[in-house]
């Protein structure tokens, strides 16, 4: 028997912590001294473990404590999650405004603007004001289950606080390492003689993905909410600026620095605003976002694939900062290319401690003339690999020399030959390891064969050790092979076997994609095979019908030419077929949810290239064809259409634009439009 007396001192502890956990966290308010709700929570907990018939899952004390886990189960969102679409510039955004206003048939459009955190976008899910599960984004249609990790987020409410809740409701936000929190971290990290993480967002991701929850509660991660998914059991509220309002009012952290502005101008003058708060927010913001506020005009605008017509990022412009180089570095690709590297002094560049910038080619560096001891402006704009935006020359140490370009590959010694102007390449071909290790981690990648767990520091150690010579050599490994290797135990030596055996069944666009053809990206790839149906027939074609291919032009058929007429790349490819690599036979060069459909561009696109939807719609088995007849079945316009979408008018013919034709190929049924 509990006693009484204890039952109400739980409850009242419980509701006490709940509250200035909120007061803390939530509203960054807090009304009594850390030590004093340090005393409540160890009240609670010795009374919890004196009573253990007493510990719910949405006690304060509960936080921590789900056993380390194997992995992440997935988690399908109820209502997919969205990300944003992004702008750079005023007329960028200029554009997006007159989108939105040309859509709802309106003059000015009200919108919510609020930072944009560089966190992780996460979905709550509450059943009865509980928290049952948060997952991350993934693919926006499963993520990955990090309940427990997410539970140690002190703003997140275990519980909603609001007299009456949901019944059920999926809660989007933005899990964010604040900069306090981020400088605290890197200290420790320091202090254990740990790696300091690059950027708050790196750290809040990795700290969300730990498999031992008790490592994420020394994280001081934190969060903000912004949307909803599904809803039930209560009213939606019918603006943004509402649905924040309802979810602070159920108790969740929603950032308090946005607003309520009018129009383009409205937007504008947030931006600069945010701009030149940023500096003193106590979290990093890469830009700002902007939604529209009604969500009947939401609804009216809708979505397209990955991201809303409602709502767009205007990300701030690239930042520079002043470092020295160290050293320059000559990296090998893939296919050879020699890629010269500047090793930086670390400096955080918006807020990412940057190293290494690109110097892209010898000839760049040439001309810049970037030097060792030099200082140099190092610029970063989103995730794209830092460049070197100018030399600081009146800060050149005396006696500094150019950079000399070796005529030697830096890996296996081979003469370095230029090619198509300004690449330099190693000639080397398969003896230079480089090329070896990154021609195996290209065959293994995840859009290639998808061999997991078959990481870079296992590639660099069978290919030095000649095991791997060729990407075939990898169907002979036995597990103790593998477990010969360094930092590989029984089990993930037997886990990357099992991966290898399992790409054996493959398809034939990530075949092609994954021999590293120079100049054959996933598209080009797709598109070969979709026209071609099977390997023989690309293998033997010549330049000119590979011309045919869309998205194929004169060099790239000479690369894919060279590549098949290559005796060694043959037989590499007889190789990895007799090791059983193999793909669905051909289903025919046409078939597809388009066969027997003809269909017009017209336009310019403004996310692919017409080359790239030419290739999109003949990889379904559509006819593209120059002209506009009775027999054509669809137009699609993109911007500026020529006279072809009033002809097509004229006969009838329905006319998609690019939204559209993408909301199509994510597998909805085409929007037409005949007036
Ligand atoms: O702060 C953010 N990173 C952020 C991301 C804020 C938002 O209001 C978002 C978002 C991603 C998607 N809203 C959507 C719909």
């Amino acid at each position: 028997m509990i006693p009484v007396a204890v039952l109400e001192r739980v409850v009242a502890l419980r509701k006490a912590l709940h509250h200035h956990n909120h007061r803390y966290y939530v509203q960054d308010d807090p009304e009594i001294t850390d030590a004093e709700y340090d005393r409540l929570f160890a009240e609670l907990l010795a009374l919890e473990r004196d009573f253990p018939e007493l510990r719910v899952p949405d006690s304060p004390t509960q936080r921590v404590g789900a056993p380390i886990a194997e992995g992440f189960g997935p988690v399908v969102h109820g209502q997919s999650m969205l990300s944003l679409s992004n702008v750079f510039s005023a007329p960028e955004l200029a554009d997006f405004d007159k989108r939105v206003r040309d859509r709802l048939g309106c003059e000015k459009v009200t919108y919510v603007a609020e930072p944009k955190l560089d966190g992780l976008a996460i979905s709550l899910r509450y059943e009865r004001g509980l928290l049952v599960q948060a997952a991350t984004r993934g693919d926006g249609t499963v993520g990955e289950d990090v309940t427990a990790n997410v539970r140690t987020i002190r703003a997140c409410p275990l519980r909603l606080t609001a007299a009456v809740v949901p019944e059920f409701i999926e809660v989007r936000g933005e899990v964010y390492l604040p900069k306090a929190g981020f400088l605290v971290l890197n200290q420790r990290q320091a202090e254990a003689g740990a790696r300091p993480f690059a950027n708050p967002r790196n750290a809040a991701a990795g700290s969300l993905r730990q498999l031992d929850p008790r490592i994420t509660a020394t994280r001081p991660l934190s969060l903000f909410c912004y949307g909803i998914g599904v809803l039930r059991g209560g009213a939606t509220p019918e603006s943004q600026d509402a649905l924040l309002k309802f979810l602070t009012s159920l108790g969740l952290p929603v950032n308090s620095d946005r607003g309520v502005v009018q129009g383009y101008e409205g937007c504008l003058a947030y931006y600069e605003d945010m701009k030149t708060r940023r500096a003193l927010l106590p979290y990093e913001i890469d830009g700002v976002v902007y939604k529209v506020n009604s969500l009947s005009q939401q609804r009216m605008l809708g979505e397209l694939s990955r991201s809303p017509r409602w709502a767009v990022a205007h990300k701030f412009p690239a930042e520079e900062a002043v470092t020295r180089v160290k050293g320059i570095e000559v990296q090998v690709g893939r296919t050879g290319a020699l890629t010269p590297v500047a090793l930086l002094e670390p400096v955080s560049v918006g807020g990412v401690s940057v190293s290494h910038a690109t110097l892209h080619n010898p000839d760049e560096l040439a001309r810049r003339d970037v030097r060792i001891g030099d200082w140099v402006a190092v610029r970063r704009a989103g995730d794209v690999i830092p460049e070197i935006a100018s030399v600081v020359k009146e800060r050149r140490p005396a006696g500094s020399e150019p950079f000399v370009f070796p005529d030697r590959c830096p890996v296996c010694g081979s003469p370095v030959v230029r090619e198509e102007g300004v690449i330099a390449r190693c000639a080397g071909g398969l003896v230079c390891q480089a090329q070896r290790r990154q021609t195996v981690r290209h065959f293994a990648s995840r859009r290639a064969l998808d061999i997991e767990g078959l990481g870079e520091k296992l590639i660099e150690q069978l290919v030095d050790s000649a095991r791997v010579k060729t990407v075939a050599d990898l169907y002979s490994l036995s597990p103790s092979e593998l477990a010969q290797c360094e930092r590989m135990g029984e089990r993930s030596s037997a886990n990357v076997y099992a991966a290898i055996q399992r790409s054996r069944a493959t398809t034939l666009p990530r075949f092609l994609y994954g021999l590293g053809i120079p100049q054959v990206g996933e598209a080009t790839a797709l598109a070969l095979a979709q026209s071609f149906g099977d390997l023989e027939a690309i293998m033997s074609a010549d330049e000119a019908r590979l011309i045919e291919v869309p998205d194929v032009g004169p060099v790239v058929a000479r690369a894919i030419h060279a590549f098949f007429t290559e005796p060694h790349n043959r037989a590499v490819i007889k190789a990895l077929r007799t090791a059983g690599v193999h793909w669905p036979v051909r289903v025919g060069t046409t078939q597809g949810p388009l066969s027997g459909k003809t269909i017009v561009l017209t336009g310019t696109f403004t996310d692919m290239s017409r080359d790239q939807v030419k290739a999109l719609l003949m990889a379904r088995g559509a006819k593209v064809v120059a002209s506009v007849s009775s027999r054509t079945d669809w137009v699609i316009a993109g911007r500026d259409p020529g006279s072809k979408v009033q002809k097509a008018h004229e006969l009838g013919v329905p006319v998609i634009d690019e939204d559209g034709l993408k909301a199509w190929l994510d597998d909805r049924s085409p929007k037409t439009d005949s007036r």
